[in-house]
């Protein structure tokens, strides 16, 4: 058990001091802290975002739409610094009001229509175009339940233990601990689940497999945080056996590439706006993600 001597004051203030990465994008308060306007390419649908889980789930869902053959799928994608602090520009917020990627502007509508938060922008594409989300009702509950369940699952991974384990400047036991129980408690979920069943709603791949899969199957690759063996993720042989088979589709090969800015030079595609900016791009085996900060 840590021992602290921190005794909370009656009333909080922000401590400069904090240090850890991200510190310097962190505040109290929401709303622009600097005027931007937003680029706007030639597609109808414009993302503004990075290759981090969340922004993953978005680019690998337009990839797959394009390759159903939906081409009103074509997007433009553009990066959003956060550690710039990208995120707090007039422009993104006007987008997403809560400044975190990713954030899309669909400009097939009139007047455009923003979308913001990745569950609501996977949830929104699959309405439009009638793809990746079952029609069949018990399927289609289903998908929408693990869907929901992403969302309000992955801030213990990422806000919760992938902070404490890899970011904070400061390793606190109790912290990785308790967020490490809870991550392990929903690998055995996932793990049971995926025992009976081929995807997360059933035998059809959809919208749950990609919001699940950018976190979740990244973790047991080792490719977040480096804690696969911390949480000795080899042993949910189900959860690797359905990563494995994800990992394979070109569209998920294709989707964590756009607007990622770090490792390799060759698996980056920072922006992308036609099917062609691929060609000089790839990833012979998966690298690594960066979560970025912010609740997941
Ligand atoms: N619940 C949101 C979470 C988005 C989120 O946390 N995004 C992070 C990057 S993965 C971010 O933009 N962080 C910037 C910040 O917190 O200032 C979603 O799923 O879209």
């Amino acid at each position: 058990m840590t021992d602290s001597s921190y005794v909370p004051p009656k009333v909080w203030t922000p401590n400069a001091q904090t240090g850890g990465r991200f510190a310097n994008i962190n505040r109290p308060v929401a709303g622009a802290t600097h005027e931007k306007v937003l680029p706007v390419g030639r597609h109808p649908l414009q993302l503004y975002s990075l290759g981090t889980p969340n922004g993953v789930k978005v680019t690998v869902m337009l990839e797959e739409l394009l390759a159903l053959g939906h081409r009103g799928a074509e997007y433009d994608a553009w990066l959003v610094n956060i550690g710039d602090g990208d995120q707090f520009g007039s422009g993104f917020v006007e987008v997403n009001p809560n400044s975190k990627i990713p954030a899309l502007m669909d400009r097939s509508t009139d007047p455009p229509t923003r979308v913001f938060e990745s569950g609501a922008i996977l949830l929104y594409l699959a309405e439009k175009f009638g793809a990746l989300l079952p029609t069949e009702h018990q399927a289609r509950t289903a998908c929408l339940s693990w869907l929901f369940w992403q969302m309000g699952s992955a801030p213990y991974l990422g806000g919760g233990f992938g902070h404490f384990y890899a970011y904070a400047p400061v390793k606190i036991e109790y912290c990785i601990d308790r967020f490490a129980m809870e991550v392990k408690r929903q690998l055995d979920v996932l793990d049971r689940h995926l025992a009976a069943l081929r995807y997360m709603a059933g035998d059809e791949y959809s919208i749950s497999d990609i919001a699940i899969w950018p976190w979740y199957g990244a973790l047991v690759a080792g490719l977040v945080y480096d804690a696969a063996e911390f949480l000795q993720t080899a042993s949910y042989a189900h959860v690797n056996r359905w990563t494995n088979e994800i990992a394979e589709r070109p569209a998920v090969k294709r989707g964590r590439m756009v607007n990622r800015a770090f490792g390799k030079p060759e698996s980056q595609l920072r922006e992308r706006h036609d099917a062609s900016d691929f060609e000089t791009r790839t990833q012979d085996k998966l690298e690594p993600v960066g979560a970025g900060d912010g609740p997941t």
